[in-house]
Formats: C-alpha cells, structure tokens, sequence
C-alpha cells in the first residue's frame, strides 16, 4: 500500500512517509504482515469456548459442520458475537462506574481536585432519580445521586431508570420481548454465563441477549458516563478548536492525552495552566505547554475546553513520528501497546496511568482521584523535563491543522434551536431537512484511513441530511473541514438554508463513543414530541470504518433503540445464515431496525438516504 492508498488525509500521509524514511514500523505494515488473514476468523466460525476444542467448522460444507460438543456455525457465530458485545458494554460500563465512584468521592470531599461544574444537570438527574433536593448541600445531593447510579450496575431487576427517557412504545417493546436492560452488570454477567460450553445453544435466543446487553449500555452505562461527566465538568457548549497534527507546536511542550476517561484528562488540561510549571517550562526553553488530545479523550477535553486533537484512532503512532511530543499519557481503551517500542525510537515518555490498563516501556503513574492535581502535575512536569531532549533532527510537524467548531451536546442543540425540537421538526416536516444520519464510530486499517467517514458524511449532507457525530468519525469530520459553518456551501440548498440561519456546521460533533447516548436522548426528545417511536423518525445510522467491540455494543443499542445502521466493515458472522439474516432483515420484523453492511461509503449513503426517504412517506412527509 502507497501512503496515499494508506489514508486520504495529507498530514498522516506526510508523516507515513517520514515513517517509512525513519525504517519505523505503523498499524499499517503490521496489518500487511498479516495477511491473508484468517478465513475461520473473519466468518466468525472457530470456538475456543471449552477445551475439547478449539472447533471450526469448515465453510465450504466438506468438512465438520459442528463442533465437538455438536455446536453448529449458527451457535458458534451468535455465541461470539455475543461475547464482543459483553466486551464492549463492559468498556464502556465499566468507565461509567469509574466516572460515578470519581463523583461519589467528590462528594464525600475525599476527591478535592473535582468539583460540580454542572450544577443543573446535577439538580435535574437528582429529581430523574427521585431524590429530593430541598434543604440539602449540592454535596449530600450529588452524594445520594452518586448510590442511586452505582446501584444501576448491580440491580437485579429493571429497567434501568435512564430508559424512561425513551418513548412509551420503544420501552413497551422491549418489555415485550424481555429485553429491557436489568442492571449493567448483570447483563455482561449473563453473556459469559450463556456463552459457556453448554449453556445458551439457540442463535436467535443469544442474540436477543445481546440487544439486552447492548441497551444495557446505551441506555446504562454509557448514558451514566455522560451525566457524570458533564455533573463534574460541565455540559458541552458550542466553540471553536482545531484538529489534525499540525496542532502540535514546534516551540512549546506537546503532552497529549490519548484514551478515553476525561477524570484523567481534564486534570492534564488543568495542571498544564499551572504557573509552577509554566515557569519550569520556560527554563528549560520552552514557550508554552500544550496540550493536545487523540481519540475520545480527546474529544472529551475537546467539548468542554476547545482542546485541540491532534487525531484519530489510526493516527496515534503518527503523532509520535513527529518527533514533538513529549509525553504520550494513556488511560484506557483504543490505545495501540505498539506504542510502547515506538516511543522507544524518539524522546517520547510513554505514561500510563490507569490502575487497569500497563502497556510494554511506559512509565507508570498511577491516578487516583485523591491526588488527582498532583498525580497530573507530576506527569505534565516529566513532559516538561524531558522538552530539552527533543532532537530537532527528528522532529516534522504536518502543517495541517484544521479550524471545528464543536460543543453540541443535546441541551446545547435545542438551545441552538431556541429551546424545543420544534424548528428542526418543522425543518424535517417541510423538507428542507430530509433527516438526521448518525455517524460515528473508529478507524480501521481494512479501509483507506477517513475514506468512509468523510465520504459518507459529505453524500449525506449534500443530501440535505443533517449529520451528527461521534468518537473518531467526529475527528475524520474536522479534520476534513466538515465541523466549520462554512461546510454549508457542501449542503443540499435546504439543510444550507438551516445552518445559514442558526450558524452551525451541517455536521454537529455530539462528543465521545459514551456520548452516543447524547444521540439517544435526541432522538427521544424528538420522537416524544411527535409522539411516535423512535423507530418512526427520518434517521439513519452509520459506524463506515469501526473496529472496536465498543462499536459492535453500540451497533446493538442503536438498532435496538430503533435505528436502522450501516456498517462499513464486515462483522465476524457472515459464517452463519442464520444470524447474517436476522441481523440484516429479521431484525426489522421484531425490533424496527436492523442492520447492513456496505463498505462503499456511496452506496451505504444512498442505503441511508432510503431508508430515510422511507420513514417521511409512512409519516406522510
Ligand atoms: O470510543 S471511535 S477507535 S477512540 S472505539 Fe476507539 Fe473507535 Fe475511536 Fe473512542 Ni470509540
Ligand atoms: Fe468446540 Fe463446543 Fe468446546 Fe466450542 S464449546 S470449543 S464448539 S466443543
């Protein structure tokens, strides 16, 4: 693969070059070292579940049609997939449970580093919850609130109260097909109890499972990350920032925080204002401190404080080829343990520090909340130390650095819209808009880097669909341009009209993967105020180039909650008819939604636009 068949974004071809100039191995040399990949693999056909086998069946129908234990493709298949749906939940779950003991110990003032930033939102879960306020300190609410959503996790039976948020209709169906989400936990437990050797044997009846799961997270544990977190550091707001490598800096300290836990990354962001270490940075030469974000973290920090992102998931190696960055610190989630010997060939520190999460060759500070500010202040001033040890022979930084604006949390875009749906409904009504695309999710290197992504979302507003984002898909749309009010000029006449007039991008970036659930909460607000399902709306999902069991739980929820997707990459079940069929078609029949999968970001526009098209003509549109 040339550089340009690698990604369509100039700043990481540059630095694939200088890569290959450097004999410094990327994702993508590795991923030609691999294949062909394996065929049992990718049709999702092998089981290492017990040990008689591993089994595998053989696709042609020559060999074994089942297992040892008499599993068929069909079982083998659903049971994995499962499994990547429990492993998904349970990423982003178990940052959620993180995020409300953080909360917990806030207030209980043992986490004095944090505070309430959003203290409406605070006010508002509380009363969601049922717990009165009056006569209390923010501290003893936040306290009560803090129980109320831990015990979320260990409920033994549901629904989880965040599911009142969906329409009437949505909840009644899960109720009817036993798939309301119980506790978060309990539904991750119960994926690996029935995936065990002899237990769940019935393709359609483990794939029920996992929707139950997979809402366990939409509607659970990723809709708890995002309350939190906007509770302890403020909802989102629009503003401007700026994305791609080009925002590293050739003269100031460049410490960028790559993972997912906004705990971490706040305080980084925080402590780099220190002027302690301001001055300790100008001693050692250099102008500034600056920090920079990579993947959801990034998004994180990028929401609330405009902290610029220097890339997606596939460009986390290639900020290290640049030669600046001083500190590359982690947390969980999306982070490549290629790092670990990549750092080793510049002046990089690799610092992880979540207690779960140890990478090889990095330097480890753990954080824990107690000491947050000093944890994060002792990490920024390694980066600070280590400015002198930059070889300026090394160092490239890509010019391209790309103006967003961001910031588009539900609240903020009903407060865009002057406080209900109600122009947006009538901007759909009128046809001006024709819909709304959520498109979300990672990199991948089976597809040219940002391809999908970027190609998609411009067929789509050029269609007069209104796109929000996440995760990465939300980084490939800035650094495409696409995050500008000025990307209007690339809408259809009616959407152009709209963005025009309310002075937004066509495309509002929503936030973090978690955050997908700031997506749900819109669509019931809009779907309540028509008063129809969800199911019912002119919307239309998307995940072009996902790699993550995080997307494959999110790819559940999504289409559980009544939103037809298109995946760009294959998941591993085309193994089984049975289960291909049910998640692309029969899945309509029983929940509203389901899946397709189309890898050209064309054609999976115009599988988008139809569906769309679809939902106007049976609402009357
Ligand atoms: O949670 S989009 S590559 S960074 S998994 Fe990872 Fe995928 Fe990026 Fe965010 Ni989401
Ligand atoms: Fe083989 Fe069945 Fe064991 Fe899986 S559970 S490894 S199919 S015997």
């Amino acid at each position: 693969l040339t550089v340009f068949e690698k990604s369509i974004d100039p700043a990481t071809q540059s630095m694939l070059e200088k890569a290959e100039n450097e004999g410094i191995e990327t994702v993508w040399d590795r991923y030609e070292k691999q294949l062909p990949q394996c065929s049992f693999g990718q049709l999702g056909i092998c089981c290492r579940n017990c040990n008689m086998g591993p089994c595998r069946i053989d696709p042609f129908g020559e060999g074994a049609d089942k297992g040892i234990c008499g599993a068929t493709a069909d079982i083998i298949v659903a049971r994995n997939l499962l499994r990547m749906i429990a492993a998904g939940a349970a990423a982003h779950s178990d940052h959620a449970r993180d995020a409300v003991l953080t909360f917990k110990k806030m207030s209980e003032g043992e986490a004095g580093s944090y505070g309430i930033k959003g203290e409406a939102k605070l006010f508002s879960l509380a009363s969601e919850y049922g717990i009165l306020a009056e006569g209390k300190s923010r501290e003893e609410v936040a306290g009560e609130l803090a129980n109320a959503l831990l015990t979320e996790f260990g409920k033994q039976n549901g629904p989880l109260l965040c599911t009142r948020r969906a329409p009437g209709s949505r909840r009644r169906l899960w109720a009817e097909l036993g798939i309301e989400p119980r506790g978060i936990d309990r539904e991750i437990v119960e994926c690996m109890h029935r995936t065990h050797m002899g237990v769940d044997n019935d393709a359609t009846h483990i794939l029920l499972h996992g929707l139950r799961t997979g809402l366990s997270d939409g509607w659970g544990g990723s809709m708890i990350a995002t309350d939190v977190q906007d509770i302890l550091f403020g909802t989102p707001e629009p503003k401007k920032s700026t994305v791609n490598l080009g925002v590293l800096s050739p003269d100031k300290v460049n410490v960028i925080v790559h993972g997912h836990e906004p705990i971490l990354s706040e305080m980084i962001v925080e402590t780099a204002e220190d002027p302690e270490l301001l001055g300790l940075a100008k001693e050692k030469g250099a102008a500034g401190i600056n920090v920079a974000g990579i993947c959801c973290t990034g998004n994180e920090t990028l929401m609330r404080h405009g902290t610029p992102i220097a890339g997606t998931f596939l460009q986390q190696e290639l900020a290290v080829i640049t030669g600046a960055v001083e500190a590359m610190v982690v947390d969980v989630q999306c982070i490549m343990p290629s790092l670990g010997s990549l750092t080793g060939c510049y002046h990089t520190k690799f610092i992880s520090t979540s207690p779960k999460a140890d990478f090889p060759g990095t330097l480890r500070m753990e954080f824990h909340e107690e000491k947050a500010y000093e944890t994060a202040k002792e990490i920024v001033k390694t980066a600070v130390e280590n400015f002198p040890n930059r070889n300026l022979e090394k160092v490239n930084i890509p010019e391209e650095k790309q103006e967003c604006m961001v910031g588009f949390s539900a609240e903020a875009i009903l407060k865009a819209l002057g406080g209900s749906p109600a122009p947006l409904i009538e901007a759909i009504a009128g046809g001006a808009v024709k819909g709304i695309g959520a498109v979300v999710g990672c990199n991948n290197v089976k597809i040219q880097h940002n391809y999908g992504h970027v190609n998609l979302v411009k067929e789509l507003i050029r269609n007069n669909v209104l796109v929000v984002t996440t995760g990465c898909n939300a980084i490939a749309c800035a650094e495409a341009g696409l995050l500008v009010p000025e990307a209007a000029v690339l809408a259809g006449n009616g959407l152009k009209g709209i963005c025009e007039a309310l002075d937004i991008p066509p495309v509002l970036h929503m936030g973090s993967c978690v955050d997908i659930s700031r997506i749900l909460v819109l669509a019931s607000a809009i779907a309540n105020s028509l008063g129809v399902d969800i199911s019912d709306l002119p919307a239309a999902g998307a995940a072009p180039e996902w790699m993550s069991e995080k997307a494959v739980s999110i790819g559940a929820y999504v289409v559980s909650s009544g939103v037809f997707t298109v995946l760009g990459t294959v998941p591993p079940v085309l193994g089984s008819q049975a289960v291909t069929s049910l998640l692309t078609k029969g899945l309509d029949g029983v929940i509203g939604a389901s899946f397709a999968v189309e890898p050209d970001p064309f054609k999976a526009a115009d599988m988008m636009l139809e569906r769309i098209e679809g939902k106007r003509k049976a609402l009357g549109l």
